[in-house]
């Protein structure tokens, strides 16, 4: 018993630790966005008029759910960073018409997501087996990896678009070596566009996104005992043309000290930028290539019309 509670200790140590290496680089670990207010913020997003991503790929997946389903065999659902599940919803159902014995699995960082999916799938069938993973996935993915069913991985809504390249592939590389002959991989990514409506979708005009943005700090004060104000900080999305991708920040105000521990502190002028999030938008081209490099093959594509947004039906090719 004790043993677990060291390991947790030195867990939040070494958390600690990386976060105040990461504040220095003048950046805040993406995954520290969803404590329970900031999955209820994300579900107000997708939402918004601005943001188009999770309305085109649902829209997407209620097109396609039957196709999908009906091409692959599929006993077991694995889902990474669910969410609030609404989107898969679809899926699981179609499913569920064909197999009563379909499993739903689903790994979230956040437990007010994994509830929300809870809630959404039960009311397909109580008989509909559902099991929830507080964890992280990047990290976690490893202990999870044991099933005798084919299974489908479900990687949607562009979190993909969280990682640069290199951890792109080697998250893509990781699920392609526990995939098994049978089993696939549907990815869900956001496709390179109009700028404007790109912005937009990171600058709605309810200004949620800045909640959403300002949310981080509170998180890492409660959990870290900081003493971030989120009053002196500026939320701003722009998009990079170059590396094609947002780059969400919280900018310095002011010149402020930020104290980490007796002997540590962060110093911030004003107009520094702390990045808190990245979001990619990809090419075709872009895509073809992660998916050669991270040992995946395309089975189908499906699209929505403008070509906003696509859903990739991978095999595992190693
Ligand atoms: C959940 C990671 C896909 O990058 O679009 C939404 C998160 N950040 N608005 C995204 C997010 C700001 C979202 N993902």
């Amino acid at each position: 018993m004790s043993g677990t509670i060291n390991s947790k200790t030195a867990e939040k140590k070494s958390d600690r630790n990386r976060l105040f290496l990461s504040l220095k680089e003048k950046k805040i670990p993406t995954k520290y966005l969803y404590d329970e207010l900031g999955s209820k913020l994300f579900e107000k997003i997708c939402d918004t008029e601005e943001y188009y991503l999770t309305r085109t790929e649902k829209n997407i997946l209620d097109k396609n759910s039957y196709e999908i389903i009906k091409t692959v065999k599929i006993k077991e659902f694995f889902e990474l960073g669910s969410g609030s599940s609404k989107k898969t919803r679809v899926l699981i159902k179609e499913a569920f018409k064909i197999n009563k014995n379909v499993r739903y699995i689903s790994l979230d960082i956040s437990r007010k997501a994994l509830n929300m999916s809870f809630k959404e799938l039960r009311n397909i069938s109580k008989k509909l087996e559902i099991h929830l993973i507080e964890g992280d996935f990047l990290k976690d993915i490893k202990s999870v990896n044991k099933s005798s069913d084919t299974r489908m991985y479900l990687f949607l809504g562009s979190t993909i678009g969280n990682f640069d390249n290199a951890l792109a592939v080697k998250f893509l590389s990781k699920l392609s070596k526990i995939m098994r002959k049978d089993d696939f991989l549907l990815l869900g990514v956001d496709k390179v566009k109009d700028i404007d409506i790109i912005k937009s979708a990171y600058n709605d005009k309810n200004g949620i996104t800045e909640k959403f943005n300002k949310n981080i700090l509170s998180v890492i004060n409660k959990k870290y005992s900081l003493d971030f104000n989120k009053n002196n900080f500026i939320h701003s999305a722009v998009f990079n043309e170059k590396k094609k991708q947002i780059e969400m920040y919280l900018m310095s105000k002011i010149n402020q000290k930020i104290k980490f521990s007796d002997k540590d502190s962060v110093y911030l002028n004003k107009g520094d930028k702390i990045l808190t999030e990245i979001s990619r938008k990809f090419t075709d081209k872009g895509l073809r290539s992660l998916f050669k490099q991270s040992l995946l093959s395309i089975n189908k594509e499906f699209n929505d019309e403008k070509n906003f947004f696509s859903l990739y039906l991978l095999e595992s090719t190693k």
